[in-house]
């Protein structure tokens, strides 16, 4: 026994028409209470008009770019034809007059909560803006700033690949985004490499960060070229500043110290012990500093734990090293409990066991805090990474001479740009610029060190 319902189209507040841009059933097909009939759209947003009863689908009766409005009949569901979909709630029927059929207009909807992009599972109507319903009738969405042109069922499906549509190109009518749109999009994506499948409530996206795809360059276009593959280096390394780029928020405090006195004692020091082959560096008295300055500042000499801060009663140093291969980072053991002289020669030992790349494993772990000295080669001021699970790094570019008015005239004062980069969930901005000010008034004498 055949029970064909026609389902009408609800009252669609402000609205006189939407036009249909989907239909997401087709003849034959069982439907559920609830279950999403075709997609509308006004010249400022798009909804899903459901079913309020369940059955078998019999006829169709909108087309695409149709006009419809409150009570324009979408379709034919025979409910007696599919037991197991029986209506959730018994329908409100209405003699009709297209078919000698009873009308069902969809039962009130349940006001759902506006969808972000990244938001999980679609109720049974996806509202595209942030603005939902009122109970009883559905009601247009007035705003799309800002929103990609797309059916909710498209963006419930982009919301399952993690694909942000913003970033899809739309070939529908209006630039709207098709489904085939975001299929493809994932497909470019994942023949180019790049992390697009950012579902943040995979865990896997770091934070969901809708990333574009990197872009695939045929470079012979252009000119002439040798492919070159990355050192294993370059890609470890690589891989680990990413990481520490886009997961920490840097933030880099720039400042200066006055090195006139250190240099001078540097200099002399290497003169006197020019016969014994020893080089005194300006490296080994940055180390000594920053570990007086890492024991004034004890949540610098810390790691991030889950929700508490591992604070270290140690201090390894680690120095970037620029070797053919790569960068890599020597750690220096007990830099506290070593002197000028010692921090000098391991230091200089480390780094040329780095260039010969014969630097192990154990010799690159359990660092503290970091040095990034690139003054033997130039640049004023640089943003170095934080080498993590380490909270800072500190940058120092070449020294300079700057003159300096100390009341009464101009004076030559040999300068050292000091870049220190810190995790901004750990330190904050003050505490950063205290550290850096702290580490300058020790540069600029050195006996301070010993307070
Ligand atoms: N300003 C001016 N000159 C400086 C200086 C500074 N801040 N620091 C060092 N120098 C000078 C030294 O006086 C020395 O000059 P002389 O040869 O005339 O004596 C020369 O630069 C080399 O110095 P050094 O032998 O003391 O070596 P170093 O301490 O500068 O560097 C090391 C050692 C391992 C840090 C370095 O070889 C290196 O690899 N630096 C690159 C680090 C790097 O790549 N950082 C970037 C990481 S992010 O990509």
């Amino acid at each position: 026994m055949s029970n064909v319902t026609a389902i009408q189209v609800p009252d669609i507040g402000d609205f006189d028409t939407v036009e249909v841009i989907e239909i997401l059933v087709k003849v034959g097909d069982t439907v559920k209470a609830e279950q999403s009939l075709i997609t509308v759209e006004s010249d400022k947003a798009s909804m899903e008009i459901p079913t309020s009863i369940g059955g078998v689908v019999k006829s169709i009766d909108v087309k695409v770019g149709d006009k419809v409005k409150q009570g324009s009949v979408m379709l034919h569901v025979d409910a007696a034809a599919a037991s197991a979909a029986a209506p959730a709630t018994a329908p409100t029927a209405t003699p009709s007059a297209p078919v000698s059929a009873p009308v069902v207009t969809p039962a009130p909807i349940a006001t759902p909560a506006p969808v972000a992009a990244s938001a999980p599972a679609a109720p049974a109507v996806t509202m595209t803006p942030a603005q939902a319903p009122t109970a009883g009738k559905l009601e247009m969405p007035v705003s799309t700033a800002g929103m990609a042109h797309a059916s909710p069922s498209v963006r419930k499906f982009a919301r399952e690949l993690g694909v942000d549509l913003n970033l899809v190109a739309g070939t529908g009518p209006k630039q709207r985004i098709l489904q085939e749109d975001v299929q493809s999009f994932v497909k470019q994506a994942l023949a180019g490499g790049a992390g697009v499948a950012t579902n943040a409530s995979s865990g896997a996206s770091m934070g969901g960060l809708d990333l574009l795809p990197w872009p695939k360059i045929d470079f012979t276009k252009f000119g002439e070229v040798t492919p070159k593959p990355l050192s294993r280096i370059k890609k470890i390394s690589g891989a680990n500043l990413h990481r520490n780029w886009v997961m920490i928020p840097h933030v880099t405090n720039n400042d200066e110290a006055n090195i006139t006195e250190l240099e001078a004692l540097r200099v002399t020091l290497n003169k006197e012990n020019e016969k014994s082959g020893v080089k005194v560096t300006m490296l080994a008295f940055l180390i000594k500093a920053c570990v007086a300055a890492l024991k004034k500042f004890p949540e610098f000499n810390a790691s991030i734990d889950g929700d508490q801060l591992i604070m270290k009663q140690y201090f390894h140093i680690g120095f970037a090293a620029d070797t053919p291969n790569g960068l890599v980072v020597p750690v220096i053991r007990d830099a506290d409990k070593k002197g000028i002289i010692e921090l000098a020669n391991e230091s200089s030992e480390l780094a040329k066991k780095a260039r010969d790349g014969k630097l192990s494993p154990a010799e690159m772990q359990g660092g503290c805090f970091s040095i990034s000295s690139l003054g033997g080669i130039g640049g004023t001021h640089f943003t170095p990474i934080i080498n993590a699970p380490e909270l800072a790094i500190l940058g120092v570019s070449r020294s300079y001479m700057k003159p300096v008015w100390n009341g009464q005239t101009f004076v030559p004062q040999l300068t050292l740009p000091l870049s220190l980069s810190y995790d901004h969930r750990v330190i904050d901005g003050a505490a950063a610029a205290r550290f850096n000010a702290y580490l300058g008034s020790l540069l600029a004498d050195f006996r301070r060190i010993a307070l």
